[in-house]
């Protein structure tokens, strides 16, 4: 796999917020954004929303902690509230995780977990990609 073409899409920006309604009317009201999606993740400790920007099929990722135990609730105590992770977009998660693995970067989880709307996700370790926590998806085909 060569190294452009890796990504094919920024899918989307997540933001850790302390109330996923008032950020969500934040985003609507202020910005004039759409919800195209919100749900709980139980297993990732989040609840979340998917707000459209514009016509480009990325996203800003609204993302509430469900608890104090949450990645998010423990990213806020902290850093405060603010941008979390960057999540590009991938056509095959496996091929991807396995040539960023041959290229020495350390990969979160074993195999794929369950992301936003049936995708399947893997996270890149923030200290292996410059301080960035960066999200790997590979969307659900049937999915928003
Ligand atoms: C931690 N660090 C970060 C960071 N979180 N750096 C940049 N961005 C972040 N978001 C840094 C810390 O400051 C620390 O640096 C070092 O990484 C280790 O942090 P830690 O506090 O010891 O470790 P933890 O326990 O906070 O774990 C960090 C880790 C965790 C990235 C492993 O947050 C994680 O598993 N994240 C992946 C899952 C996730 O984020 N789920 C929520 C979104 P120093 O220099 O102090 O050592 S769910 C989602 O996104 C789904 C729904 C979807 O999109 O479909």
């Amino acid at each position: 796999m060569s190294t452009q073409g890796l990504f094919t899409h920024i899918d989307h920006v997540g933001i850790a917020v302390r109330d996923l309604d008032e950020a969500i009317a934040f985003y609507e009201e202020k910005y004039g954004m759409r919800m195209a999606h919100r749900e709980i993740n139980e297993e990732q400790g989040v609840a979340e929303a998917m707000m459209e920007v514009g016509d480009s099929s990325s996203c800003i990722q609204l993302l509430a902690p469900l608890n104090e135990k949450s990645t998010i609730a423990k990213f806020i105590d902290k850093s405060g509230v603010g941008i979390q992770q960057m999540a590009y977009r991938v056509e095959n998660i496996d091929e991807v995780c396995e040539t960023l693995k041959e290229r020495g970067l350390r990969l979160l989880y074993p195999e794929p977990k369950r992301g936003t709307a049936g995708s399947r996700i893997n996270f890149i370790h923030p200290k292996d990609a410059g301080g960035v926590l960066v999200e790997l998806v590979e969307p659900n085909p049937e999915g928003h």
